[in-house]
């Protein structure tokens, strides 16, 4: 490789200073981390400055290692500013911890499981306040946010897009009725563990349980304080039921995500844990169904191999139930106190007994 990667610095937004892996080509550095990732558009996992358009632009350089200032972008503002660059840094980090955490906790090997790199495009559109996961690119883009929030490069929404490109590579889960649930909530899941895992670090092969990850998606990057989603009580949001019922599948798919959100809190955490300053046990609407967590690291283990090897594009609610149950029976035991959480966790949604 012609390319050699060094160890960068970037002033993060949310995050503080943190190190970002770079790479050296002459004397200009190129936000390109050819040691996550091979194949793909650049050869490595990469940052590109869409620049206000909708087309990804090509990757970040710079004369320095030292990237970003740590402050939200002004609209209008000048992207080749130490400013603009804090956008990249948020998304390189985070999709350097995406990553790392599927790689070393479950051997998982960037979007598709076998190691095609992906990207992130920064600043696409102007204060455009979304992110999304495109499938024809195989890639993130992400904007600087404008009335609702601040850049969205937070460690769950980067977590959250790039789960889409998972769920896009294996099951392909349908992005409507209950299948969009579930493809949704695929997403929080996966943006909560990549949170906890960076949480933590960002190193080890074991998720911190009962986990280091706040299961508020969007929290960071909203200007308002709430967050998008509340994946313990999804019902904060006015929107989101907390248990499935028939009429679930004719509901947004960011609204049907909900009871499934709320299944893998009370499987990770049980239902009387206080992750934030909030005591959820308030909120349990079934008593006899309280319920002890297995802790983040055996429920991400168990989520992630029902979807990526027995979930398919039109898997509902209760098929769901049953093949996440079977996966905690593979990976535990048929009789085990992880694959009767499974089914107490479903159970407290309404889905089966
Ligand atoms: N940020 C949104 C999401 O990933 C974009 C969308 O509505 N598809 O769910
Ligand atoms: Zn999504």
């Amino acid at each position: 490789n012609m390319l050699q990667t060094v160890a960068g610095t970037g002033y993060s937004q949310y995050n503080g200073t943190v190190a970002i892996n770079t790479s050296l080509s002459g004397t200009t550095y190129r936000m390109l981390d050819t040691s996550r990732g091979t194949r793909g558009v650049f050869g490595g996992m990469a940052i590109t400055n869409a620049n206000h358009t909708t087309s990804a632009g090509s990757i970040y350089t710079s004369t320095a290692n030292i990237w970003g200032d740590g402050k939200q972008y002004i609209v209008g503002g000048s992207t080749t500013n130490a400013n603009g660059q804090t956008a990249a840094v948020n998304a390189l980090w985070g999709l350097m911890n995406t990553y790392d955490m599927h790689k070393n906790v479950l051997g998982w090997q960037s979007l598709d499981g076998n190691n095609t790199a992906t990207y992130i495009a920064a600043h696409v559109n102007t204060a455009y306040d979304n992110a999304y996961y495109s499938g024809s690119c195989r890639c993130m883009y992400i904007g600087d946010g404008g009335t609702y929030f601040n850049n969205l490069g937070s460690i769950d929404v980067i977590g959250h897009e790039m789960g889409h490109g998972i769920t896009a590579a294996t099951s392909n889960l349908a992005y409507s009725g209950e299948p969009g649930g579930l493809n949704e909530s695929a997403s929080d899941i996966a943006g909560e563990a990549v949170e906890a895992y960076a949480r933590a670090g960002g190193k080890g092969s074991v998720l911190p349980s009962p986990g280091t990850n706040d299961w508020l998606v969007g929290k960071e990057i909203s200007k308002s304080g709430q967050p998008l989603r509340w994946m313990y009580k999804p019902s904060k949001d006015g929107r989101s039921p907390d248990a499935w019922s028939s009429t679930l599948a004719s509901l947004d798919v960011h609204y049907s995500s909900g009871p499934n959100n709320r299944m893998f809190y009370f499987l990770a955490r049980g239902s009387n844990a206080s992750a934030t300053s909030e005591y959820y046990s308030k909120y349990l609407t079934k008593a006899p169904l309280a319920m002890t967590g297995i802790g983040l690291d055996k429920a991400y283990r168990i989520w992630f191999r029902a979807l990526t090897t027995k979930f398919t594009s039109s898997t509902n609610y209760a098929d769901a139930r049953a093949k996440v149950l079977a996966a905690a029976q593979e990976l535990y035991g048929a009789n085990s106190a992880e694959a009767k959480a499974v089914q107490r966790a479903y159970a407290a949604i309404n889905v089966g007994t």
